[in-house]
């Protein structure tokens, strides 16, 4: 038996360190890395049995070509030089005829690793193809608190231990952050207070002291009306204030009049004595931290939400204590040199870009030129994009010829002419940055890969040849590319233990040195002239004041990741089939029952699920956690056949959170 050292590939903070235990060919075991410096040896619930989903007996092995119609699922096998030939010949027919900007790509994080995940934008630059705005996760979370906090360094995650009051708000770490969760169970081992603050009672409220319910989309109400308290009643660091922070004077002037406790009760239904007591309590912690989940950032009004809550800790000088302010996500992007993967400079000169959450619009209505060819790699857009009725018609056209490169035959999958086998993450070479903590990893293959799979680095070797491409950088290695960008410097990783590193060890980074708030002022800027609204306000989400009547929570789960792991049995099996939640109150006054077959529908369309009767959902909301393959929904469609394709106020991000359904019984 060998056991060789890996790193989770998926989307998630955490990027937790594997060892894999390989026999015969196969993966047999994969456990935690007890060295890893974050995640210590532990793992999720997803990922201890790894092996199931890399040797799932429904991984793809060899390229498809399709016979049956599209989303039938019907294909037959090819070898990779008839597969790739076919994908050439008709893209070099598409751009003799509509140019190459009708080729669009769509990916976006089946794997993290900086070389696989990127692996298709030289490509694709030096085709000329439409770009992709890659913006279906946190470009709001990103655009908020840069607009307060500009590049300055998120917190080490370990500096949570020290806080005396942790806010969860808008994340179920149980589920999304389950090593970060661990630093804060440390700070209340240690007498620390914990809260959440959340739409409905996930499990995470199991980790809090109080938990704290708002109408969705309102936090940036909470945090205004938090902000008056604490002005109103001189809970403030005046020399922080006066040191650090630009703008108090026009906040407290301008906006927080605004928000006294009886509107913030209003906007978001909490008690306006309850919005005193936790201004109260927030302004006596000496080290209180927010962290900062993603779900609130995904509404119509999330950027500026996000904004709101990172002018919180200003007011009381959390940002000056070590353990307080605001953990939103590392961002470590300055480790490597991205664009030494990216090659924008291989553009040929101006193209359109697409964003990712209008992909219905994009194949539907888009002209100038029409998308003809829709190329997928390690994404699922059939089921995790918004609007899925939009989607599933655009994946439909019969002119539109579709290439998915895919582990396993997923919805997206179905509707492909052209199917190429991808490996997993143990079958190929890559480089890890985490976005929960400071550690960055290289991995090598433990395993051959699986029958005739190929990773993204390797197929997108493959189409540049085929379409004549000379640049020797085609040619090399996913490994070539990683020693170069390892050999280029990087002030982020100053002192690291190269040789650990080379070795497929996980080690952490540092932020280079540089100023305390590193915003245009040098300070922390509740005043921003350069954004549209200079001061934070309350922005209404998009879907406030429209007639169905719930707002649809479409949730983490905590044993799926978005689309993945729908593959493995026992997950889904924990996951008791696709289920929407909903208070027992609400369900009695329409007559219905636990268990029953419901309908959710609204303007764009309708899921059917079982009903779940729970106590955790307040009234006017429901919940439907974790996106479903459709071979295992009740019905022909999931959850995002509900959400919308309206983008944040900035960023251009998804709105999953921001819509209202109704629902009905059905017989
Ligand atoms: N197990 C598991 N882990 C995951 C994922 C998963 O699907 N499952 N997804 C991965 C991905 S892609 C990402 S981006 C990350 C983060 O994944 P996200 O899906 O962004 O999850 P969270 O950051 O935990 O934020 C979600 C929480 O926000 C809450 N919420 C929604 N609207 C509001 C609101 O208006 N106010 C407040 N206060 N709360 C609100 C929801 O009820 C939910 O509990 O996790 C990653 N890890
Ligand atoms: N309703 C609802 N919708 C959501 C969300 C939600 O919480 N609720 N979350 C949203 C968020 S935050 C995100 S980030 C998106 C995520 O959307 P996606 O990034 O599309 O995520 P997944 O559904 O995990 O699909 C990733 C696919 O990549 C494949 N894959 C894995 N590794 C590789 C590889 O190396 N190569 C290739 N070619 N394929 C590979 C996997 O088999 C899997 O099918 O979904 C969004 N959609
Ligand atoms: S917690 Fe996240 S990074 Fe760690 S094993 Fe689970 S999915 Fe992977
Ligand atoms: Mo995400």
């Amino acid at each position: 038996m060998r056991v060789t050292r890996s790193v989770c590939p998926y989307d998630c903070p955490d990027a937790c360190g594997l060892l894999v235990e390989v026999e015969g060919g196969l993966a047999v075991s994969v456990k935690g890395d007890p060295e890893h410096p974050h995640s210590r040896g532990s793992l999720c619930p997803k990922m201890t049995r790894y092996q199931d989903t890399v040797h799932s007996p429904r991984r793809l092995t060899v390229p498809l070509l399709r016979t049956g119609p599209k989303g039938s699922g019907r294909f037959e096998p090819a070898t990779w030089p008839e597969a790739i030939d076919r994908i050439a010949a008709r893209w070099r027919s598409i751009i003799s005829d509509h140019g190459a900007q009708a080729i669009l790509p769509y990916s976006y994080a089946g794997t993290m690793g900086l070389v696989q995940r990127n692996a298709g934008h030289p490509f694709f630059h030096r085709l000329g193809a439409s770009r992709l705005d890659r913006t279906i996760c946190t470009p709001a979370k990103a655009a908020g608190l840069e607009a307060v906090l500009g590049q300055t360094p998120c917190p080490h995650p370990a500096e949570l231990r020290n806080c005396d009051l942790v806010v969860l708000w808008g994340i179920n770490a149980v589920a999304t952050s389950v090593h970060g969760l661990k630093d804060v169970r440390e700070a209340r081992r240690r007498g620390g207070k914990v809260w959440l603050v959340e739409t409905y009672r996930t499990p995470t409220a199991a980790e809090a002291d109080s938990t704290f319910l708002v109408r969705p989309g309102s936090d940036g109400a909470l945090a205004l009306g938090l902000m008056h308290v604490l002005e109103r009643d001189g809970l403030l660091d005046r020399a922080f204030l006066d040191e650090h922070v630009l703008g108090f004077a026009d906040l407290s002037r301008d906006i927080l009049p605004d928000y006294p406790p009886e509107r913030v009760e209003a906007l978001t239904g909490l008690p306006a004595a309850e919005v005193e007591a936790m201004a109260r309590a927030y302004g006596a912690a000496k080290a209180p931290c927010i962290v900062l989940g993603n779900g609130l950032s995904r509404y119509g009004n999330g950027a500026m939400t996000v904004r709101a809550i990172a002018c919180l800790p200003a007011l009381v000088g959390a940002y000056g204590r070590p353990g307080g302010g605001c953990f939103g996500s590392t961002s470590t992007g300055g480790a490597f040199a991205l664009g030494e993967v990216t090659r924008e400079d291989l553009l040929p000169g101006p193209v359109r870009t697409v964003n990712m959450n209008r992909l219905g619009h994009a194949l539907g209505e888009l002209s100038g030129p029409r998308v003809m060819s829709l190329y997928v790699y390690h994404s699922n857009p059939a089921v995790v994009a918004p609007d899925q009725n939009a989607v599933l018609a655009g994946l439909a056209r019969e002119d539109l010829f579709t290439v998915v490169h895919e582990r396993f035959l997923t919805d997206t999958a179905r509707y492909a002419d052209v199917v190429l086998p991808a490996t997993s993450s143990l079958e190929h070479s890559d480089l890890y940055k985490a976005y929960g903590s400071y550690c960055i990893q290289r991995a090598r293959p433990a395993l051959e890969p699986v029958g005739e799979s190929r990773s993204n680095w390797e197929v997108f070797g493959l189409l540049a040849q085929a379409m004549g491409f000379q640049e020797p950088f085609f040619r090399q290695s996913a490994d070539d590319l990683i020693d170069h960008l390892l050999a280029l410097p990087s002030p982020w990783r100053e002192g690291v233990d190269a040789a650990a590193l080379a070795e497929g060890r996980a080690v952490e980074v540092t932020p280079p040195p540089g100023p305390r708030f590193r915003t245009p002022s040098g300070k922390v800027e509740l005043l921003n002239p350069r954004e549209p609204h200079p001061l934070p306000r309350f922005l209404p989400p998009h879907a406030q004041g429209e007639a169905p009547p719930f707002s649809l929570m479409t949730a983490p789960s905590l044993f799926g990741l978005n689309s993945s792991f729908c593959e493995r049995d026992e997950l889904r099996a924990r996951r008791k089939g696709m289920r929407i939640l909903m208070a027992p109150g609400d369900a009695e006054a329409r007559g219905l029952r636990d268990g029953d077959a419901v309908a959710a529908f609204n303007a764009l369309g309708e899921v059917a699920f079982a009903l779940e009767v729970s106590p955790a959902v307040p009234a006017g909301v429901l919940v439907a956690e974790g996106v479903w393959w459709l071979e295992f929904a009740p019905g022909t469609r999931s959850v995002n056949a509900l959400t919308s394709q309206r983008l944040t106020d900035r960023g251009g991000g998804s709105t999953f959170y921001d819509n209202r359904v109704d629902i009905r019984k059905l017989e």
